[in-house]
């Protein structure tokens, strides 16, 4: 540890959310029991949940007149151009002798899996639910003519599992949406459509108990539209987790794109919804799945990408239209499983940590403990934690707490002894570091003054926490919902603070400096510069010399938390 920074103690407590929203000026600069995370039993602690492709496109199972159909196959609707009278004939085949609902919901658990979402309606418009609202439902138009939602809903509950569903909010079936056109999905939503969507909306968190999330997508609704449907789902089940792609901000977690990961720090809840093989979400007949080993080793350490970093993992499965598991994805969820099995406790209810990278493997992060997933093993047995400053109580492999492990704080960081004895897992080894309140996360940038005796903080030298923002898929963008800096101050005097910024004319934020908040707003400081910059200048403001201080940023109003900045110039300079 280099003796610069060991002298900073810093204000970051280990975890982003409660960090990103903590500015109580009565918390101190370490890390104290409240800083940690309430462990609940919320939508974020779920950690991993099972995702079900499943309808009337699981028959034909990417193959139309004996071609086979390139593009997700739940859309083969769209990919083959099938005329609507055809696609209908399917439902006449939808009698699936091996659906077993009991079973799905014990494979979700055995994967070790918190909730299930199904796809209560895709793209096709064909309900697996019975609504009044349409015969084009399984009840209706199916010789199962039961209704699948509801067997789904009350396995899940029966085997104490979460339960949601996914609503597509585009339509190729219903006669009052806009005609067909384009795979791409993000078709405006007339009124009468909209109507349709909110009566299902209805009887989906009507009828089926309580519904955990729904994962409202594609489509390109209204402003009010949106807000309509996100007050409706409120209004029945004021639990129930909204997804993003209800668009237009209404969303109360991010969805990133399919099987992708944030490259940056998220500022809310987020999750990565997953398939099993890139190319398809429902089954397809000549999907090439590789081997089950390979499969299990890239989604644990998807699962690991995602939860270190503060997101839910929703991994599908597509079964075939008569109702059959695929074998090869429920080996895949059963091997997964048995990881989890022995390494939950490093998953469920944990948090991701503000430490840096490491090239060995990911980190989670309970109160007092830190979990180290180590993939790649360091060839010399040294297990180097990069970024943090900690007083270790005890280490050991999660899967043998009497083994102690020997470990100590370097200039390199906290480097452990891996000794040839410690049990290796074929995917990701789990060490536990245990610690009382002795730990200091380092800022990968830490600001100091320039030659002129002045700090200066940027956009660039800030440390962003971000959401996304838009009105349909193409148009949502990953927004900068604050920032943050970490600076040394050497001044023993009180310093001067000059914020420069180009912004809207009404934007107001809210600038805390070491918990101290000031409010910064293009509507109250008259705009006297060139190329529109608004200025305001704190005459004293204290810094201290002897731990990091922390500066944030965010808009004032936290009514909209997806909304971003939108500061197009931004310094700081602190003298
Ligand atoms: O249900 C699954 C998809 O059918 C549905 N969302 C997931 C959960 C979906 N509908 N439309 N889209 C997703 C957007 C599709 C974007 C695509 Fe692409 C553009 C697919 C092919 C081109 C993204 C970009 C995937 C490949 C390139």
């Amino acid at each position: 540890m280099s003796d610069f920074i060991s002298k900073f103690i810093i204000f970051a407590s280990v975890f982003l959310l409660i960090s990103s929203c903590n500015s109580d000026p009565s918390k101190s600069n370490r890390l104290t029991e409240s800083d940690t995370p309430i462990i609940n039993n919320s939508w974020e602690d779920n950690k991993f949940s099972m995702f079900i492709h499943w309808g009337l496109y699981s028959i034909p199972a990417g193959v139309w007149n004996g071609e086979q159909i390139t593009g997700y196959s739940e859309q083969i609707k769209g990919h083959a151009k099938i005329p609507t009278e055809d696609y209908r004939q399917l439902a006449a085949q939808f009698d699936p002798i091996n659906w077993d609902a009991d079973a799905v919901a014990l494979l979700a658990k055995q994967a070790g899996m918190k909730s299930i979402v199904l796809t209560a309606k895709h793209h096709d418009g064909f309900c697996l639910f019975d609504s009044k609202h349409t015969t084009f439902d399984v009840v209706d138009a199916t010789p199962y003519h039961k209704d699948i939602v509801k067997e789904l809903a009350e396995a899940s509950k029966r085997h104490n599992l979460k339960f949601g569903v996914y609503f597509s909010l585009i339509d190729w079936d219903y006669e009052g949406a806009l005609p067909f056109e384009s795979v791409n999905n993000s078709d405006a939503i007339p009124a009468l459509h909209h109507q349709y969507n909110l009566n299902q909306i209805e009887e989906l968190l009507t009828n089926y108990g309580d519904i955990s999330e729904i994962w409202f997508d594609m489509g390109s609704p209204t402003y009010e539209q949106s807000k309509e449907m996100a007050a409706l789902v409120k209004k029945l089940q004021p639990d129930c987790m909204i997804s993003g792609r209800i668009w237009n901000d209404q969303g109360d977690f991010v969805v990133m794109g399919d099987n992708k990961q944030p490259d940056f720090k998220m500022g809310v809840p987020w999750q990565t919804p997953a398939s099993m093989f890139n190319e398809t979400w429902s089954y397809r007949s000549w999907q090439e799945r590789g081997n089950v080993e390979d499969k299990v080793a890239e989604k644990i350490n998807d699962l690991l990408k995602v939860v270190s970093t503060g997101g839910n993992y929703l991994l599908n499965i597509g079964p075939k239209g008569d109702g059959t598991v695929i074998p090869f994805e429920k080996q895949v969820l059963t091997e997964m499983g048995e990881w989890l099995e022995k390494n939950g406790e490093s998953i469920y209810g944990s948090r991701g940590t503000a430490i840096q990278e490491q090239d060995w493997g990911m980190i989670t992060s309970k109160p007092g403990k830190l979990y180290l997933h180590i993939i790649d093993f360091p060839e010399n047995n040294k297990l180097t934690i990069k970024g943090i400053d900690i007083e270790v109580k005890s280490a050991y492999p999660l899967s043998d707490s009497s083994m102690f492990l020997k470990g100590e704080m370097t200039d390199a960081g906290y480097e452990l002894d891996l000794t040839n004895q410690l049990p290796k897992d074929k995917y990701a080894t789990t060490l536990v570091l245990e610690y009382e309140k002795g730990l200091t996360i380092i800022p990968t940038q830490v600001i100091v003054a320039n030659t002129n005796k002045e700090i200066r903080l940027t956009k660039d030298n800030a440390e962003k926490y971000h959401s996304y923002s838009g009105h349909d898929y193409y148009s949502t963008k990953a927004t900068v919902i604050n920032m943050k800096w970490y600076l040394k101050n050497d001044s023993k005097e009180p310093s001067e603070l000059k914020v420069v910024f180009a912004a809207r004319k009404n934007n107001s934020y809210k600038l805390v400096i070491n918990n101290e908040e000031h409010t910064v707003s293009s509507l109250n400081y008259d705009n006297h510069h060139e190329r529109n910059l608004y200025e305001l200048t704190i005459p004293a403001v204290n810094l201290s010399n002897e731990n990091l201080n922390e500066i944030e940023l965010r808009l004032l109003d936290p009514s909209n938390p997806h909304q971003g900045l939108a500061i197009e110039e931004l310094e700081i300079i602190i003298k």
